[in-house]
């Protein structure tokens, strides 16, 4: 039985981390919900019994416990969750703090197992994971030679800041997460803009896809949008494969992927939306359709929950992951 704590816990990915854990098999004895400290005292109700939110400090990071479900930022991050890794226990750190660490592993687990000796894992980038999740029985069929992504991303991808400037942008209210207005409008600016002129949103995308997929001469390059939808981030992923492929064969390969789920009945209008990945936890995709203009290119249309399969369930399943393999290795 595992002693467990969640670092963010009344952000909104922490709050779905809780949600999450309420329907997975976790074997846990004691749960320890951290924030900070604007937030500690806040009561949170979870499988009936109330818990009192503690603010995160360096003899807390001390205590003994398993397994650390961080989702408190960057900084946060950087400071805690080495004290966590010290103390014995193992963070999953949804931050993009250590995710290009050498030694450090970057985990979807339908793709990938950890390797490393490093007790912090890092969730990868919600636009990351739910490309990543098609792509890989791609690269295991057919080889990837080129990805280019544009994104489609909710609000709830910038947290409670993010709703609070659609919400308020429909009243004609200024907005304060956002540089400019995002109701009825699309922002091509996720995250702080590199001398290059990308955001870091859209290098996180290149960079994470690489690691994950274990392809660092992959090719890969990416525009990231915000728009106005509240939750579950689109992305129109355009795919150049190593090898030949039919549509039919690409549907039938992304059909039999786990955590993936096709939607692709144009003649019945049916393709993914976000309006139906929301609350779901798998990937959906469809409209995959051969792109004419390359060799061996497809465009395919893929939407995920955010804040479920791009954050919260992703680390869950982690530790699921880590629970399994630990279990095995002491057989
Ligand atoms: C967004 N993808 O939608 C971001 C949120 O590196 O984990 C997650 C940022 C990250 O704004």
């Amino acid at each position: 039985m595992y002693r467990l704590a969640v670092v963010g816990a009344t952000g909104l990915v922490g709050s779905k981390m809780l949600e999450v854990l309420d329907r997975k098999n976790i074997p846990f004895s004691e749960l320890t919900l951290f924030s900070s400290k604007k937030s500690a005292g806040t009561e949170v109700v979870f499988k009936g019994q109330t818990y009192i939110v503690r603010e995160l400090t360096a003899a807390a990071a001390a205590e003994p416990f398993d397994y650390i479900l961080m989702s408190a930022g960057g900084g946060t991050s950087l400071k805690f969750s080495p004290l966590f890794e010290q103390s014995g226990a193992t963070v999953i750190d949804n931050s993009s703090a250590f995710r290009m660490e050498e030694d450090i592993d970057l985990i979807v687990p339908e793709v990938n197992r950890p390797q490393s000796s490093r007790t912090i894992i890092a969730n990868p980038n919600c636009s990351t994971i739910q490309s990543v999740v098609p792509l890989k029985p791609l690269a295991d069929r057919f080889g990837l030679e080129r990805v280019s992504y544009t994104t489609y991303q909710a609000v709830s991808g910038s947290g409670i800041a993010g709703r609070n400037d659609l919400a308020n942008g429909e009243k004609g209210i200024a907005p304060t997460n956002y540089p400019h207005p995002i109701y009825n409008n699309a922002l091509p600016h996720i995250d702080v803009f590199q001398d290059d002129g990308y955001t870091k949103e859209e290098q996180k995308m290149v960079d994470e896809t690489k690691k994950i997929l274990q392809l660092p001469e992959l090719k890969v390059t990416a525009t990231c949008v915000r728009v106005p939808v509240q939750d579950s981030h689109s992305v129109a992923i355009n795919v150049t494969l190593s090898t030949p492929a039919t549509v039919e064969e690409i549907r039938d390969v992304l059909a039999a992927a786990p955590g993936v789920v096709v939607v692709d009945d144009v003649k019945n209008n049916a393709y993914p939306m976000a309006i139906h990945s929301t609350d779901r936890d798998e990937v959906f995709v469809g409209r995959i359709r051969s792109d004419e203009s390359l060799p061996n290119t497809f465009h395919i249309w893929c939407t995920a929950d955010n804040l479920l399969k791009g954050a919260a369930l992703n680390a869950v399943q982690i530790l699921e992951q880590l629970h399994t393999i630990r279990s095995e290795s002491h057989v």
